[in-house]
């Protein structure tokens, strides 16, 4: 039964950053949309108290919170805490959204099938780091980004969604960067209402969307 004053029992999702958190921002753009994101960002939790991403939450009404990895000895010990924290929210979807820390087997298992992660790079290429760089350095024409499940394997989790962008002459890091990120703001929000419509769902560990098992790329968004 639901009371007066109660919100409907919309997907909850917590999104975790630690930066500028723009694809923080195009969730909320389009939470707040016509079109609506299917659930209802709960808590933005950011491992770096300065980060801009926090802001942004916080303009929205949506509660903002920091754990420091500084005030913890270990990994394991910070990510303990984290997990208490992201649970306390009830999660039905983990979002990293520019999250730059490694997550311990441990987290992952616990939220497994409902932690997405957006990677800077056409995976399998480039996981990790500086993906800008290594496409530029390694001379490649296209680049991209994919959206996938986060398993232990870091960046190595099955693929939702990918998009690619062409690498001109004159690109740099930074030109390539903000390129793939316009695709990112767009491809990020339709990801999440998959999920959150029950649309997309990690079933035995493969990505299926409308029960249908997804290619080994996920999907071409183009
Ligand atoms: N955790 C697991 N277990 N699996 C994944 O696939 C994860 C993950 C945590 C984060 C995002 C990822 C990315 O999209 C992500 C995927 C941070 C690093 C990293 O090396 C690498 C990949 C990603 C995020 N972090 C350093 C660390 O020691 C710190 C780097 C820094 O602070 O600048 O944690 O790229
Ligand atoms: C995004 O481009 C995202 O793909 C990348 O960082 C940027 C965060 O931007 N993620 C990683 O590199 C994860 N290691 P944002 O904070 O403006 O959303």
């Amino acid at each position: 039964m639901m009371l007066e004053g109660e919100t409907p029992d919309l997907g909850r999702v917590v999104v975790l950053i630690s930066g500028n958190g723009s694809n923080l921002q195009a969730l909320i753009d389009t939470a707040q949309s016509k079109e609506g994101l299917g659930g209802e960002i709960v808590a933005v939790i950011s491992d770096k108290a300065d980060a801009f991403g926090l802001e942004r939450a916080r303009q929205a009404g949506i509660p903002a919170l920091t754990l420091s990895a500084k005030d913890f000895p270990n990994r394991e010990s910070y990510d303990v805490q984290l997990a208490r924290l992201v649970e306390e929210q009830q999660p039905d979807l983990v979002v990293l959204a520019g999250f730059m820390r490694i997550l311990s087997p441990a987290f992952v298992l616990k939220f497994n099938g409902r932690l997405l992660n957006i990677h800077p790079s056409l995976l399998p290429k480039y996981k990790g780091l500086h993906t800008h760089r290594r496409a530029l350095e390694a001379g490649d024409e296209e680049h991209g980004l994919s959206i996938h499940f986060v398993t232990e394997e870091l960046d190595g989790g099955p693929l939702v969604l990918q998009a690619k962008v062409s690498v001109t002459v004159d690109d740099d890091e930074a030109s390539l960067a903000s390129k793939v990120q316009v695709q990112e703001h767009l491809l990020y929000p339709i990801a999440v209402r998959w999920f959150l419509q029950g649309r997309l769902q990690l079933i035995s560990n493969y990505p299926a969307l409308d029960g249908t098992p997804l290619p080994k790329q996920g999907v071409l968004y183009q």
